[in-house]
């Protein structure tokens, strides 16, 4: 089977691609952006998204929307992941977090699948904490600053296989292959 992953983040593609190959799903990579409105959940903007997406593209299709909850600072950046990431980077989330003991942090990721007419969502979490300085180059985003629980390395520390193993993301997928495979689909 193929689907088509509408995302402009290379680094998800390369995640998701490289565990749907492994169960024989084909990835095509659409590199388009679509609108995103300020809610406050992920699951809300990915409905939005697709009541758009639904008329423009065709076939079985892909989207995803994730974020950083950090607990001390009630959630945030959450649904404002991308804004913050672009405006205040991993730096100034360590400025925010400065002097704060307790560093407690979960990622999330939402996964929407168009398949015919039916809209399928799925969740995936991954428990962390937010480290005191950014280490690792590897994957994107806040991967230097997040160090999933009880673990000693960032992701960013880790190559694409380990976050692979442990991710929101990668778990999402899990959940996404089961549903595709009771539905036999697979
Ligand atoms: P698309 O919406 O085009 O898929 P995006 O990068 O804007 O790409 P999101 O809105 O889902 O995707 O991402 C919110 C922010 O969180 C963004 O800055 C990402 O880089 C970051 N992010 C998402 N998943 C991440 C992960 O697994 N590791 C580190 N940062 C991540």
């Amino acid at each position: 089977m193929t689907i088509q992953f509408i995302t402009t983040n290379a680094g998800k593609f390369a995640e998701v691609s490289e565990k749907l190959a492994a169960a024989s799903v084909k990835l095509v990579h659409l590199d388009r952006g679509y609108p995103e409105i300020q809610t406050d959940r992920l699951e809300k903007v990915l409905k939005y998204a697709a009541t758009g997406l639904d008329d423009e593209v065709k076939g079985d299709y892909l989207i995803d929307d994730s974020g950083l909850f950090i607990e001390a600072l009630g959630g945030f950046p959450g649904v404002y992941s991308a804004y913050v990431q672009r405006r205040l980077g991993n730096a100034g989330i360590l400025k925010l977090m400065a002097g704060e003991t307790y560093r407690a942090a979960t990622f999330q990721t939402v996964f929407l699948l168009r398949r015919g007419d039916e809209h399928e969502v799925f969740h995936g979490d991954c428990p962390g904490s937010i480290t005191e300085s950014e280490r690792g180059r590897n994957g994107f985003g806040y991967d230097p600053i997040f160090q999933p629980q009880g673990e000693t390395r960032t992701f960013g520390e880790m190559s694409l296989q380990e976050k692979n193993a442990i991710s929101h993301r990668a778990r999402a997928v899990d959940v996404l292959l089961t549903h595709l495979s009771a539905t036999k689909e697979l």
